[in-house]
């Protein structure tokens, strides 16, 4: 087998003020699948696709953002490899017992010196997306329920000492770098795009002096139309738009970010390129960032920069 190691995001955990309008929201306008609640009132849910029981969750509580994003590793002896890896590169990592999370294997949790906490899990129960394994229908009734993304695609999180959490993910998790935006003094990263797959990103980090930050979860459609779709869906629910539709140019992706009723910002995406682990990193200057940004309208929109949650 050629993936090996981290697999792909599994789940983020976000912070919403009110349960019951975002489970509407998430449930009725985004589309996603409600799978679950737990006795701490979290509400689990997974894109129509995913065939694992959740990928993300919501619990309330008085500040928005998010508590931990999780990826799937291929198994068990490849948890305890990376706990391992990741003590031995002196970080301190903690055991969550499985079932902590519906469904969900024993996680090994750190922290990130950008303040956020990264999950890692072996076992999840697959619940399957709805359609059979024996001759598959291309898609099943959910998918068009709300906006209707096909699968938890990447987050991006802002916080500090972006330097060394590339480190850890590029030394020790294995992941490689695909893109970034330079500082305005050409020394260092403002932002970078890592990868562990074939995919354009699976996570993202921008340098930011507030630790544990959220700028966005990603949600994946499958047509651009798809994308288009979704904007319509947002303004016939009132859900306030921040950017798009337009195209980044850092990956290439097709995007709206918008934001959710606690004023979590969540993007509907589509696209970019498929880079393996030996391309080399596309780079772009700070004075760029515009473009990296919004291609079409070489735009650094500034609640970019400035609103997280
Ligand atoms: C993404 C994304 C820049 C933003 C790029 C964003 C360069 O690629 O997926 O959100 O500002
Ligand atoms: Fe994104």
């Amino acid at each position: 087998m050629a993936m090996t190691g981290v697999l792909r995001p599994g789940h983020a955990q976000v912070r919403v003020l009110d349960l019951e309008e975002s489970v509407k929201f998430y449930r009725d306008v985004l589309g996603l699948v409600e799978t679950g609640r737990d006795a701490q009132g979290r509400v689990y849910f997974k894109c129509w696709d995913e065939r694992d029981h959740n990928s993300y969750i919501i619990r309330q509580a008085d500040s928005a953002g998010i508590d931990f994003f999780g990826f799937r590793v291929l198994d068990r002896a490849t948890l305890d490899k990376l706990d391992a890896d990741l003590q031995a590169y002196g970080l301190k990592t903690e055991r969550i017992p499985a079932g902590e999370l519906l469904e969900t294997g024993e996680r090994v949790r750190f922290e990130l010196p950008s303040g956020h906490l990264i999950e890692l899990y072996a076992e999840k129960k697959a619940v399957g997306n709805g359609i059979d394994l024996v001759n598959p229908a291309p898609w099943c009734a959910q998918r068009e329920h709300g906006i209707g993304p096909v699968r938890l695609d990447h987050a991006l999180l802002y916080g500090p000492n972006v330097a060394e959490v590339q480190k850890i993910f590029t030394e020790v998790l294995g992941f490689y770098l695909v893109e970034r935006v330079l500082t305005p003094d050409g020394q260092g990263n403002a932002a970078i795009w890592l990868s562990c797959s074939h995919k354009v990103h699976d996570i993202a980090f921008a340098e930011y002096p507030e630790k544990g930050k959220l700028h966005h979860c990603s949600f994946l459609m499958e047509t651009w139309e798809q994308v288009l779709r979704a904007g319509d869906i947002m303004s016939m629910n009132k859900v306030p738009v921040d950017i798009g539709p337009t195209r980044h140019g850092v990956t290439r992706g097709c995007t709206i970010y918008a934001w959710d009723p606690s004023g979590n910002r969540f993007e509907t995406f589509m696209g970019g390129y498929q880079p393996y682990p030996d391309y080399e990193t596309l780079t772009w200057t700070f004075d760029n960032f515009g473009q990296g940004l919004d291609y079409p309208q070489r735009k650094l929109h500034e609640t970019f920069l400035t609103v997280v949650t």
